[in-house]
């Protein structure tokens, strides 16, 4: 586990950087589960905020790498000319990279860590639920537009920052490990057991999206990587969304590690009565039109086809990521106690069952869209 780091330390780690303006303030920012993030308060008549991260690397062993990414990915998109289709949405707004004051785009500490500083995308807002399919709808239409901005950009020109990100066969073997050191040693617990005969009731699903990667159906291309619900910049006065952040995972991948992940994320029910469903399917189908319309033109059959594979995976995958933790002593995933990865889990798993329970309802909202889709882009090639 990476040791915390207090505000003053990471202030002098600030003052490092050629940022806008002389430095008021440093304070812990955002509820990641991976890096360190502070806001710098600038003394600026300009852009008077800045996001300072430490990136762990335990997680991203190069993170020279990530920023090689991040830099290239903020180049092209800088130069690339406004997408020529459906001008539903904005333009999606990047954040800018500050350089150190020796011109470098990362800063390495005494300690060995990497440290880098960003524009802070101003007059916008994260979300942690969706209020309403307005939301919804704007999130598909931003990740639409990001894989869209991002098509032309040669997969393999972008380093993988993290080998075996997304890849459940990957992420069942390192379990099933786990749970073989582990079993002698751990006490027995009764959710334990249970998050166990979930994943091997589940086991048929672990495969489907890496035999269609492998078997040449589903093509790579560049993904986010991470689109959870916090990491869509809603505008204040809107429910547009300006930005997608959070990009060390942009990487080669298929979309629907993406999809998965971003339905998985903004679908899930937070306060519903024990009666309502864990995974809200209006949500998810705002998220899904709006996605393929942004997309229409470059997604596939067999694209489409997998999307409910996508849907029900991405949170089984992230369910199995949480009981690894805790079998390895929560070393990837921040705790703040014992036991609590196994309850992200347990809620993971509670919105697989719950997609499980609408899967016909689902599947049939897909072929839906697919149709629709399909048939637009005929009678209006682009
Ligand atoms: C991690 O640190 P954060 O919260 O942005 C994780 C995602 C998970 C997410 C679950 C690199 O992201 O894959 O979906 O936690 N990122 C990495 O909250 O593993
Ligand atoms: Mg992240």
């Amino acid at each position: 586990m990476v040791s915390e780091i207090d505000p003053a330390s990471a202030r002098a780690i600030a003052e490092q950087f050629v940022l806008a303006g002389a430095i008021l303030e440093v304070e812990r920012f955002g509820d990641g589960l991976i890096n360190d993030t502070f806001l710098v308060t600038v003394d600026s008549a300009g852009e008077q905020r800045a996001i300072l991260q430490r990136i762990n690397q335990h997680v991203f062993l190069h993170p020279g790498q990530v920023m090689d990414n991040l830099e290239q990915l903020l180049d092209y998109v800088e130069k690339r000319p406004s997408p020529r289709q459906p001008e539903s949405t904005k333009r999606l707004a990047f954040p800018r990279l500050y350089r150190t004051k020796a011109a470098e785009n990362h800063l390495i500490d005494q300690q060995g860590n990497c440290w880098r500083a960003m524009s802070y995308i101003e007059q916008t807002q994260t979300l942690e639920t969706i209020q309403n399919s307005d939301q919804a709808y704007a999130v598909g239409l931003a990740l639409g537009q990001f894989h869209r901005l991002l098509s032309d950009l040669e997969p393999a020109s972008l380093h993988d920052t993290l080998p075996g990100f997304h890849i459940a066969p990957g992420y069942y073997q390192q379990y099933q490990q786990r749970l073989n050191e582990r079993a002698s040693t751990l006490p027995s617990s009764a959710q334990l057991d249970q998050c166990c005969s979930f994943i091997e009731q589940h086991r048929s699903l672990i495969d489907r999206l890496e035999d269609g990667k492998q078997n040449g159906r589903l093509p790579p291309r560049i993904i986010h990587g991470d689109p959870k619900l916090n990491n869509f910049l809603f505008a204040q006065t809107s429910d547009q969304v300006v930005s997608m952040i959070d990009l060390d995972t942009v990487k080669p991948g298929l979309i629907h590690y993406d999809i998965g992940d971003c339905v998985r994320s903004c679908s899930a029910e937070r306060d519903g009565s024990a009666d309502a469903e864990a995974f809200n399917i209006v949500t998810a189908q705002a998220i899904l039109i709006a996605y393929c319309s942004e997309m229409a033109t470059l997604l596939t059959e067999p694209e489409y086809d997998a999307l409910y594979d996508a849907i029900v995976l991405l949170p089984l995958e992230l369910g199995i990521r949480f009981v690894t933790d805790h079998l390895s002593g929560d070393g990837y995933f921040k705790v703040t106690r014992s036991g609590e990865n196994l309850l992200r889990a347990a809620r993971q798993f509670d919105i697989v069952a719950s997609i499980e329970r609408q899967q016909s309802a689902i599947q049939a909202m897909i072929q839906q869209i697919a149709h629709n889709q399909k048939n637009r882009t005929e009678r209006s090639p682009l």
